[in-house]
């Protein structure tokens, strides 16, 4: 009887990187504890996308709900509902504009009340919804956030926001302040950190949502507890409440993949582990000199790739790509030799790693992406970009041993070199000293992630 079954409520921030790790920690709910009702609550843009791109039967026992919001009345293009529509700068205001789904959250939790006759068991959150800790209050819900970031880059990035460190002294090296071993490099903040002064809007809402966090009565984080030792140790000492980490969580193969068959078919044809997997995520680009370093290091380094590709920074996202920004007739050079795709689009990544001919990935370093590539063995070239994914480089180049940094920055003033491209694509893909340990470190990671996951039960299970 459903009035006699718990309800647990779901809310991503709107966000791929955030919804997709959402959908699916919503299957593995109700896979795990099949009479658990789990309602997924998001904007109608989302939950329609939601709808369109999951596969139905796993989506089937789920609640999709959606709650109304206007991005017009905060100066936003209607299609703002999701941070991969606008361009990077707009973010901050889509986050400022979130705050106006508290009243329609607070609405939705109260029909559910009624409807199941007592308040949801649960609400799980978005760290930057941290704000609806006061509506599981007023329902007497317990309240957990869920991280769709790593431990560790999750904690670097949050106290980055909170003392702006940076700020307070001229050297190029600083210590955070709750962890004097930690040492950042200016290159590795972002440029809305570096201008930040804890007044401007980036800082406003961050510090904000922060400090609401610790009032959370627990935090799930999609991250495996064997693997990220170090970041698990430092969240643990800055969060009073108690962190289960729970990863990986991984989408299920959606019906994304349908029309992207030829990439598939071209996989199918090369020999196994020599394509290198190339995206920069749903939501960051390179500047265009940028794109024609990468494409001429590629080139040099002789190695098969698979390039999901947009127009550059400062140019629209959803806009027509163009051969200019691309060293000439590269396209049709690597179509010809038959060497490379580029594809124009959204790709099927998780398949495409799981293929047995990808050798690689070239990555802005997102979290969803790091997971998924060494959850399927496959080692990272790493070009973080912004936010957490520079700190997940670091861990991971520093700690794991499973990546190798090719550049790194802001997406405007990233630096990378066609010469370091080459050279570090060739150690990673043709089998050089490095490049063999690399692969050995990927399949040890690749077995922990497997056994957090084992029955008996793994550190995830529990
Ligand atoms: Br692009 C792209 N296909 O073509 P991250 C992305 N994805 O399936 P993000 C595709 O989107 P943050 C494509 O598999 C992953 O699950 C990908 O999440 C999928 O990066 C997700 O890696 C991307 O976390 O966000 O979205 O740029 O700001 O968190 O780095």
């Amino acid at each position: 009887e459903d009035g006699e079954r718990q309800h647990v409520v779901l809310f991503p921030f709107m966000a791929q990187g955030h919804i997709t790790p959402f959908v699916a920690l919503a299957e593995l709910l109700r896979r795990r504890c099949p009479t658990l009702i789990v309602t997924l609550v998001s904007t109608p843009l989302n939950i329609q996308k939601i709808k369109s791109s999951s596969c139905p039967p796993s989506l089937s026992s789920i609640r999709l709900r959606s709650i109304p919001f206007s991005p017009a009345a905060h100066g936003l293009p209607p299609e703002a509902e999701t941070t991969g529509a606008i361009p990077f700068h707009q973010i901050v205001t889509l986050l400022h504009a979130s705050r106006s789904l508290q009243p329609a959250f607070e609405q939705l939790i109260e029909d559910i009340t009624q409807e199941d006759g007592r308040p949801p068991l649960c609400i799980i959150a978005d760290n930057f919804f941290a704000w609806s800790v006061h509506v599981a209050r007023r329902f007497g819900a317990f309240h957990s956030i869920f991280f769709t970031s790593g431990a560790y880059g999750t904690t670097v990035d949050s106290s980055l926001w909170t003392h702006l460190p940076h700020r307070k002294t001229n050297s190029d090296e600083f210590p955070l302040p709750e962890f004097p071993d930690t040492i950042i490099h200016r290159s590795q903040l972002p440029k809305h950190l570096l201008m930040a002064d804890g007044t401007d809007p980036w800082s406003d809402f961050l510090q904000g949502q922060i400090s609401l966090s610790s009032e959370t009565d627990a935090v799930i984080i999609n991250t495996v507890e064997e693997v990220e030792k170090t970041g698990l140790r430092m969240l643990r000492k800055v969060l009073p409440c108690p962190v289960w980490p729970v990863g990986p969580v991984l989408s299920s193969p959606s019906s994304a993949s349908a029309g992207n068959d030829h990439i598939m078919k071209w996989l199918d044809s090369q020999p196994p582990a020599s394509v290198l997997y190339i995206s920069f995520g749903s939501q960051n680009t390179i500047a265009a000199p940028q794109m024609k370093e990468l494409a001429m290091g590629l080139e040099a380094s002789r190695t098969r790739f698979l390039w999901v590709i947009r127009p550059p920074v400062g140019f629209d996202v959803k806009g027509e790509f163009k051969a200019e920004w691309l060293p000439e007739k590269f396209e049709e050079r690597m179509r010809d030799e038959g060497t490379g795709v580029l594809v124009h689009g959204w790709a099927p990544q998780l398949e495409i790693l799981s293929h047995a001919s990808t050798g690689g990935f070239l990555s802005h370093c997102g979290w969803n992406s790091v997971l998924e590539s060494l959850s399927r063995g496959v080692p990272i070239v790493a070009w973080p970009l912004s936010g957490d994914q520079l700190y997940n480089a670091k861990i991971m180049e520093e700690e794991l041993g499973v990546c190798v940094e090719v550049a790194r920055g802001n997406m405007e003033s990233s630096k990378a070199d066609r010469v370091v491209v080459e050279k570090v694509v060739k150690e990673v893909m043709h089998g050089g000293q490095r490049g063999k340990e690399i692969r050995r470190r990927v399949e040890e990671v690749r077995g922990l992630m497997k056994e957090a996951w084992r029955d008996g039960p793994g550190s995830s299970v529990k």
